[in-house]
């Protein structure tokens, strides 16, 4: 019998599991499958939370499982059409990516890395510049990167600016980005004036520059860098056109952002998207039905 539905997409998401605090993983799966796409996983470190906010929380780190796990897949004939990587638990596990992406990636498999280490000026605990030398590498690899603020400062070696966010500073970014990157750097957390935040996307082979910018509420929302790279990581997987996807992430991230903010959510518990998928669906049933 004909197939009457279309071969799926598949990602694979290698992030953590940081069991509670809707971060990494527990936001990559349910997001990533909301667009359609299936999402395949490989853990880099199991915690039981995130580690903003929370003290005393465990940690495991899987390196070893890295390969493994990959070189398995790889036998059985599985593959990918993206790969998107977010937290590391080291930068010695960045090198382990690495072989992974060579060992499941085909020429036109998308490579999308979030170089998942720091926020608001400073490193997530247990990171420092080793990391940032081995998230250079891996984004020089990758098809897409997106960072936030803070990462693509230390990536490009310019100085970490506070909000307001100038067009200059955010251009000075992007050009010393421009060797830790292939085609579309993303930066998200950009804040050009007070009240104001979003996502600016440069496409490095044809120079246009895009934003989605969304009223700023106060504080800082955790997760919502990988409920944003995990959507258009799937999105473009899937075929999305960059400036729909940019759009759509951005929406779902708002969306989320104003349920936690509406309903007293606890910061460090992550983000209310579970409310905000259906709409995100529509969305996306919309650009590809379009
Ligand atoms: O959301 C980024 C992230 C991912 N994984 C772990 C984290 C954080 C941010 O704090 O701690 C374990």
């Amino acid at each position: 019998m004909e197939n009457k539905l279309p071969k799926l997409k598949r990602l694979c998401a290698v992030n953590d599991v940081s069991g509670f605090g809707k971060c990494s993983l527990t936001v990559a799966l349910p997001v990533v499958s909301a667009t359609g796409v299936e999402c395949a996983c490989i853990p880099t470190a199991l915690l039981s939370t995130h580690t903003g906010e929370f003290t005393g929380w465990t940690r495991r780190d899987l390196s070893d499982q890295l390969l493994p796990i990959a070189r398995h897949w790889a036998s059985c004939g599985i593959e990918f059409d993206g790969i998107y990587s977010g937290y590391l638990a080291s930068p010695e596990q960045a090198l382990l990516l690495e072989e992974v992406i060579g060992t499941l990636a085909w020429p036109d498999t998308l490579v999308i890395c979030d170089p998942a280490m720091a926020d608001n000026g400073v490193y997530y605990t247990g990171f420092d510049d080793a990391m940032t030398a081995a998230f250079r590498r891996l984004c020089a690899r990758a098809d897409v990167i997106t960072p936030n603020v803070t990462e693509a400062a230390l990536l490009s070696g310019v100085e970490y600016q506070c909000a307001p966010h100038s067009s200059g500073y955010i251009e000075r970014l992007f050009a010393g980005l421009e060797r830790h990157a292939g085609r579309y750097i993303a930066i998200t957390g950009v804040h050009p004036a007070e009240g104001v935040i979003g996502t600016v996307i440069r496409d490095r082979r044809t120079g246009e520059e895009r934003s989605a910018m969304s009223p700023a509420l106060p504080g800082m929302f955790y997760g919502t860098g990988d409920i944003f790279a995990s959507a258009l990581a799937a999105l473009l997987v899937r075929g999305a056109d960059i400036g729909s996807a940019l759009d759509a992430a951005s929406a779902l991230v708002r969306e989320s952002i104003e349920r936690t903010y509406e309903r007293g959510t606890p910061r460090r518990n992550g983000v209310d998207f579970e409310g905000a998928l259906p709409d995100y669906v529509r969305r996306v049933e919309g650009i590809f039905r379009g």
